[in-house]
């Protein structure tokens, strides 16, 4: 019974095909794990053979004042904690002139929402208009969903008008945040300010029609059910399916310290399960990330040999993970990251936020590659 189960979904991921919820549920439940590994190894070898991905980025995030509140979520404040911070796009620049940009490709810029009194919409068009003036080269993949849906209420446009703006402000992608699990009895538990699921779908769909590439999450390890993660990445593949714009997934490992949820770490296997899991599902994504500062560089790495092809980034200064538990470094560099490409028998690829002029990494002045 379950090598009849494991050769339909071979056969289906292999050639194309999408799989159905109760064939996700296995994966992410019965499948056995040496199989599943190894099918998410074979469909990341289709696609890249060797090449693994890594960017030389930054994460900017702007502020942590909050009115959705996300049960879940470490990182954010009330405008009356004592943590809490507001940057304006003249610090943003700054700190990152001070810190110094050599050869960065990318900004990863998210933050929070904040209330109206505190940020209206010039602010965040400003961020961007003011990131791509001191800096044209950086190519800027910044607000998830829930910020542009926010943006959209702010401003008085609808989304399609919003994000024609803010690419015309510089926009050139958009992060995968936000999505957490879609179903609508998760997100009253964990989430319950926040916009739909079927919001962040349309807000992707939307950048997808007006040629700005996504990328897409899933936060795992808290209340939901494989059935409730099933959907939501059937209803990603579906997207996909339609639009071709996500670049790529993301699974998020759920960290319990410091907020209201409480909880669990997920372990290494279950991390390892739902890496491959979503590789074999969402075989229509080009990429799958193993984020190193969810998993630690160590798991990561393993987790190149588990479907994932994509590191993210030197990411430098990360506060949502650290303010939840996480203990990987706040940033490393490109070679570090390279080393552990290289130490699991892969090539690095050095690449940008469109994943376009890619170019092998090659340590020739290991000081100025020290980004
Ligand atoms: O949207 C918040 C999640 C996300 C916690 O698109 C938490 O390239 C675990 O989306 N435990 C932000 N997760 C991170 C993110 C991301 C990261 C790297 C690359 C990209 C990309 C996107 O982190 C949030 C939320 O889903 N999150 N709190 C927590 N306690």
């Amino acid at each position: 019974m379950r090598d009849s189960v494991q050769s339909t979904i071979e056969r289906k991921a292999l050639s194309g095909e999408r799989l159905t919820p109760d064939e996700v549920v296995f994966l992410l439940t019965d499948a056995d794990l040496h199989w599943l590994g190894g099918l998410a190894h074979e469909i990341r070898m289709k696609l890249h053979g060797d090449r693994t991905y890594v960017v030389a980025n930054r994460h900017i995030n702007y502020t942590n004042i909050c009115q959705n509140r996300c049960l879940f979520c470490s990182f954010s404040a009330d405008a009356t904690d004592d943590d809490a911070y507001f940057l304006q796009p003249d610090e943003i620049v700054e700190s990152l002139k001070a810190d110094g940009v050599q050869d960065v490709r990318e900004f990863h810029i998210v933050g929070a929402i904040p209330p109206r009194e505190l940020a209206d919409y010039g602010y965040y068009r400003g961020i961007l208009t003011t990131l791509r003036e001191a800096f044209l080269e950086v190519q800027l993949k910044a607000f998830t969903a829930v910020e542009v849906a926010w943006m959209a209420e702010l401003s008085g446009m609808s989304v399609r008008d919003t994000l024609l703006d803010l690419k015309d402000a510089g926009l050139d992608a958009m992060p995968g945040g936000g999505a957490e699990v879609f179903a609508d009895e998760v997100r009253l538990q964990i989430c319950p300010d926040k916009i739909s699921g079927d919001e962040w779908l349309a807000v992707h769909r939307t950048a997808h029609e007006l040629g700005i590439p996504t990328n897409a999450t899933m936060l795992y390890g808290h209340v939901e059910t494989p059935k409730q993660k099933a959907e939501h990445l059937l209803q990603l593949y579906d997207l996909q399916d339609e639009t071709g714009g996500f670049q790529a997934f993301i699974p998020l490992a759920y960290h319990p310290v410091g907020n209201r949820l409480g909880g669990e770490f997920t372990t290494g296997v279950e991390d390892l399960r739902h890496v491959a899991a979503s590789r074999v599902a969402l075989h229509k994504f080009p990429h799958i990330k193993a984020y190193w500062v969810e998993y630690g560089l160590k798991l990561a790495q393993v987790m190149l040999l588990w479907g994932a092809d994509d590191v993210d980034g030197t990411v430098v200064y990360e506060r949502i993970y650290h303010a939840a538990g996480a203990t990987a470094p706040k940033g490393v560099t490109i070679s570090e990251l390279a080393g552990i490409i290289r130490g699991a028998g892969l090539k690095p690829i050095m690449r940008d936020a469109l994943y376009r002029d890619m170019r092998e990494y090659e340590p020739v002045d290991e000081d100025a590659q020290e980004v």
